[in-house]
């Protein structure tokens, strides 16, 4: 940046559901009419009305600084007082949320996680998005079993403590539902990020290697094709997954982010099956199985399939292929003035790792390259950041991202030649916020 930052800084007023409270964002509205207000009296370009913005600001941060805060002087609260750590109370409007009307019973549904608001790559545990068909469970670690058996020489039961003994790997990857970004087949049924691409976590899971548990087994080499994997919730989730990436980096996992798993997120035995669509991360994992084909369960037979074009049913399509999308700014969020911000967002690719993220603010007319922040690892996600300085006039701001493989994240024109329209899963186009002359940030799609 050539330009000095505090002649050209912005801010982003956060969506509603997002940081803050009603009364708190009705104040930022007003004190953003006035700034307005006074920039325009002012017949201000925009090097003056930055000043006028800096000139207010530095007023309300002499007093904020010269007069004592009651925090300054008086005794804060206990150590202990939360055992168990809580956000900030000024935090309490960055929830997952349920998308309204999207399922009929709130046990079969979703919970979204709040990209708008979170930084760096991983997602809080608590903020992880829910997806169950079933309702969830707080299952009793000493009563759960995991038995692997099929095409085995050995069929095992194992208890929690079995598991936890063996040698253990913590890799962080991405966790994203197939039907993520699915309502933007249609034509842009959602206001904000959380609803658009909210079904993406990312977390650092810690469990025993597939492998080694197959191994330990003794797995028929020469006939073991596939495994099965199943649930002890009442979906009967069941997946099958093929036997080499069963082999590779797939993970029985009882922790995420440092801690036993949630209890929404699989408590105690989850499948990690990195790259690949939520529906195959089997929670409350109870059994594995060895076969020689694929089990065509109603969960890969008949759900999670893709309707293509000339009306056939595509199965077995697991990976979720390149995507990104910025964070920051984004639906539902408001500049509140011209200026500089730091365009912020989210890549990743279920078939490697990013290597490139270019950014457009013209409806991708012309492209920038990102800086991505590290670490960038394989099948998680990476956080990408570029500047900007808004002149105040409508933009469209759109990032493209580009994996290991040379894949280039398609416009949603290119997805559509290949994939039709008539899908509900695997949607990974590019995603287009506009941004209008009042700063107001929607989704909208462009071609
Ligand atoms: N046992 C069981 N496993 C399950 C599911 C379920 O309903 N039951 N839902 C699947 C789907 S569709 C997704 S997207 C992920 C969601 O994982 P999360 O709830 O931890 O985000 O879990 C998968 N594993
Ligand atoms: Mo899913």
């Amino acid at each position: 940046m050539s330009k000095d930052l505090s002649e050209v800084i912005g801010r982003v007023l956060p969506a509603p559901e997002n940081h803050l409270s009603a009364d708190t964002l009705e104040l930022a509205r007003k004190a953003r009419r006035s700034f307005m207000g006074k920039a325009l009296a002012m017949g201000a370009g925009v090097a003056a009305s930055a000043k006028a913005g800096m000139a207010m600001a530095a007023g309300e941060g002499e007093d904020a600084i010269l007069k004592m805060p009651e925090h300054t002087g008086g005794l804060g609260l206990p150590v202990a007082m939360n055992p168990y750590g809580q956000p900030s109370k000024w935090e309490s409007n960055l929830q997952r949320r349920e998308s309204p009307g999207l399922t009929r019973v709130p046990q079969a549904s979703v919970s979204f996680t709040p990209l708008q608001g979170l930084f760096g790559i991983i997602t809080p545990s608590g903020l992880h998005f829910e997806r169950h068909h079933q309702g969830w469970w707080d299952i009793d670690p000493s009563k759960h079993r995991l038995m692997i058996n099929g095409l085995v020489k050995r069929q095992r039961v194992f208890t929690m403590d079995d598991l936890m003994r063996l040698p253990s790997v913590s890799r962080i990857h991405f966790i994203e539902c197939g039907a993520n970004s699915a309502t933007e087949w249609g034509n842009v049924a959602t206001s904000s990020v959380q609803y658009s691409h909210g079904m993406l976590s990312c977390s650092e899971f810690t469990g025993v290697l597939l492998s080694t548990l197959l191994e330990m087994c003794g797995y028929d080499k020469k006939n073991g094709k596939y495994v099965l994997a199943e649930g002890a919730d009442g979906s009967s989730m069941t997946r099958t997954i093929a036997i080499d990436q069963a082999m590779d980096d797939c993970i029985v996992a009882w922790a995420m982010n440092g801690e036993m798993l949630r209890p929404e997120n699989g408590y105690p035995l989850r499948l990690v099956v990195p790259g690949v669509q939520g529906v195959s991360w089997v929670k409350y994992l109870r059994r594995i199985e060895v076969g020689d084909q694929k089990y065509a369960t109603k969960d890969e037979a008949v759900h999670y399939i893709d309707h293509m074009p000339d009306g056939t049913h595509r199965q077995y399509t697991g990976i979720q292929e390149c995507k990104s999308v910025i964070t920051t700014p984004s639906g539902s969020q408001t500049l509140l003035d011209k200026g500089f911000y730091n365009v912020s967002g989210l890549a990743w690719s279920g078939r490697g790792s990013i290597k490139r993220v270019d950014v457009s603010v013209d409806g991708g007319r012309n492209w920038r390259t990102a800086r991505l922040e590290g670490p960038i690892l394989p099948k998680a996600l990476t956080r990408f950041n570029i500047d900007w300085v808004w002149d105040g006039k409508p933009a469209i701001l759109q990032s493209r991202a580009i994996d290991s493989t040379g894949y280039v994240q398609p416009k949603m024109n290119q997805l559509r030649a290949v994939r039709g329209t008539r899908s509900v899963y695997h949607q990974n186009a590019i995603q287009s916020w506009k941004v209008s002359e009042n700063g107001e940030v929607s989704n909208v799609q462009v071609f």
